[in-house]
């Protein structure tokens, strides 16, 4: 079984600004979880991260036949990117949505996911864990299917 990881813009600065909001771990800290419960769950991890909306859309379509489902933290993408909504509808992969905070608890303009109605389910607030939990779903997701 094989998962993408991708995420969106300025998640490349997590760990060094804004430690009081998203905590004070590194992506490539999240990476190396991530990796250490995929060894243990025997599933094989991809890992991307990209500033820009067209390189994600990419990444999702070339998703497709490669990989079993997608975790997708897409920061302020999630907000308000059509095209990565749209990239999601075609994909034919079950995408897990994740957040390291809570969307819905922060401004209200965070509250609305674009994405939320064509991902398989969201998982938001639970730092690190999110990235874990995602995975644990997309394995969950896999088994029952
Ligand atoms: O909670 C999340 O994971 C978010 O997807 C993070 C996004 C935010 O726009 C979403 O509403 C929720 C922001 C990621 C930016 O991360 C930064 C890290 C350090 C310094 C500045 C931004």
């Amino acid at each position: 079984m094989k998962i993408l990881f991708l995420n969106g813009p300025n998640l490349n600065l997590l760990g060094t600004r804004q430690p009081e909001v998203y905590g004070p771990t590194t992506l490539p800290m999240i990476e190396a979880s991530v990796r250490q419960r995929a060894a243990v769950l025997g599933v094989e991890v991809e890992f991307l991260q990209s500033n820009f909306e067209g390189q994600l859309v990419t990444w999702i379509q070339e998703a497709r036949g490669q990989f079993d489902a997608i975790a997708l933290n897409a920061a302020a993408y999630t907000h308000t990117s059509i095209a990565l909504r749209d990239a999601i509808s075609a994909v034919e992969l079950p995408v897990i949505e994740l957040h390291l905070s809570n969307i819905h608890a922060r401004e209200s303009f965070r509250h609305t996911s674009v994405i939320a109605p064509v991902c398989r389910g969201q998982i938001s607030g639970f730092g690190v864990g999110s990235y874990i939990l995602a995975l644990e779903a997309a394995v969950i997701v896999k088994q029952l299917a």
